[in-house]
């Protein structure tokens, strides 16, 4: 019999990005990292490529992070969150421009299924700071902290945001860093700047071997301990 992960330990640092858009690759790529990292963040493309059922058959090997960003009101986010956490998802990945109300809920709907929210402090991708002003991203992360979240997301692409907003959360929210390897992020640098977990996605998923590509970067991070 196998069964679900639910609970999310850090072994490696890491979080598979799976955006892959089928279910063989989903499979193949999981089942070679599976060792390597704590969780698989799933998201929009994996989902509108196989169905939301592809949750029961990853969850075997790995925690499943939902990341669809969810940004609506709180009666939609409810809705969304209930689909989520019932198709077995460990935690979900929310906006968190949409304010207290729609956080809230989240929190709440995450929490009645023993499940964890995530909240977008900052995006990654050059363009990410744009409307994310320093400012505007720590008020983020200040209000996932009041809000009841497990953690936030900081870019992995700026090292020192990851720091100043480590600084905001203090050390009972976790960080979930994207941007490591195709986004040109460091593991080890963003890891020292206050991240509990980098997400790789390409980098590995693409590889000729994602185990040994997996392993490079869980090697990087063990040297810092
Ligand atoms: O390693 P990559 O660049 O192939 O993948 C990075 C993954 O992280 C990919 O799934 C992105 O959608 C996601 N991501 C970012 O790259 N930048 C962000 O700022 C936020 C995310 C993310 O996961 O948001 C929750």
């Amino acid at each position: 019999m196998t069964t679900n992960h639910f609970e999310f330990q850090r072994k490696t640092g890491i979080i598979l990005a799976l955006d892959v858009t089928d279910e063989e690759n989903a499979i193949r790529v999981t089942e070679a990292v599976a060792d390597m990292v704590d969780a698989v963040k799933i998201g929009y493309p994996l989902v509108l490529g196989t169905g939301l059922q592809i949750v029961s058959k990853l969850s075997r090997y790995a925690p499943i992070i939902a990341d669809f960003k969810v940004a609506d009101i709180p009666n939609t986010d409810r809705l969304i969150c209930e689909h989520v956490f019932k198709a077995g998802c460990a935690a979900i990945i929310v906006q968190g421009f949409t304010g207290p109300d729609s956080l809230a809920e989240c929190v709440k709907t995450a929490n009645e299924f023993g499940g964890k929210v995530f909240v977008v402090s900052e995006m990654s991708h050059p363009g990410g700071d744009y409307f994310f002003t320093d400012e505007i991203s720590k008020e983020i992360a200040a209000l996932a902290k009041k809000s009841g979240a497990f953690g936030i997301v900081a870019p992995a692409t700026r090292p020192e945001r990851v720091k100043e907003l480590r600084a905001v959360i203090g050390a009972d929210l976790k960080i979930i860093s994207p941007g490591v390897g195709a986004q040109g992020g460091s593991a080890a640098d963003t890891i020292k700047a206050g991240a509990d977990w980098v997400i790789v996605g390409r980098s590995i998923y693409n590889a000729a071997d994602p185990k040994a590509e997996a392993e490079k970067v869980k090697s990087e991070i063990e040297k810092l301990i």
